[in-house]
């Protein structure tokens, strides 16, 4: 299966943090790192503390979903992730943006992730890797990135 995967980070050296998660996500069992986007510096959204460093991997997988989320959460706990109230600063979030083209709705995983055609540092980055990507449920994610433009987001050299 092609998944895209989401990354973030802001508390302690993000950027490292996001670089050595793309490791971990190709050394995921039965995974494959594809495509890694660029680095993104972006103003934190209904959150607080520094600047968020963003980006999207691609990566192929056996796992089912369900399965890719708990090994999602593992890199979580294995960077000292915290879960002290809702949007808190991270050290890093891992976020099961797309699944194939399945639409998953349970108690614990809702793929599409539901507000990443918000979010320009969902949509910018997952953009660079995969200009014609197609959210499934709600068509092409180029025709959202007019509505986040307001959005404080910048690519790093
Ligand atoms: N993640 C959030 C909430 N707000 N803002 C930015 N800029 N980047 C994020 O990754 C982010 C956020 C919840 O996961
Ligand atoms: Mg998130
Ligand atoms: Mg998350």
């Amino acid at each position: 299966m092609l998944a895209y995967i989401g990354i973030g980070a802001n508390l302690g050296d993000a950027s490292a943090t996001v670089r050595s998660a793309m490791t971990r996500l190709d050394s995921m069992t039965g995974s494959r790192l594809l495509t890694a986007s660029s680095l993104y510096s972006s103003t934190p959204i209904d959150s607080s503390g520094d600047d968020y460093i963003n980006a999207v991997a691609a990566i192929e997988t056996t796992l089912e979903a369900p399965a890719l989320l708990s090994c999602l959460q593992a890199i979580e706990q294995d960077f000292g992730r915290e879960r002290p109230y809702r949007n808190a600063p991270r050290t890093l979030d891992l976020d099961l943006l797309l699944y194939a083209d399945h639409c998953i709705l349970s108690e614990t995983l809702t793929v599409p992730h539901p507000r990443m055609s918000e979010r320009a540092f969902v949509l910018l980055p997952l953009l660079e890797i995969a200009p014609d990507i197609v959210i499934s449920g709600l068509g092409p994610a180029q025709a959202f990135v007019t509505a986040v433009a307001e959005q404080g987001i910048f690519r790093l050299p």
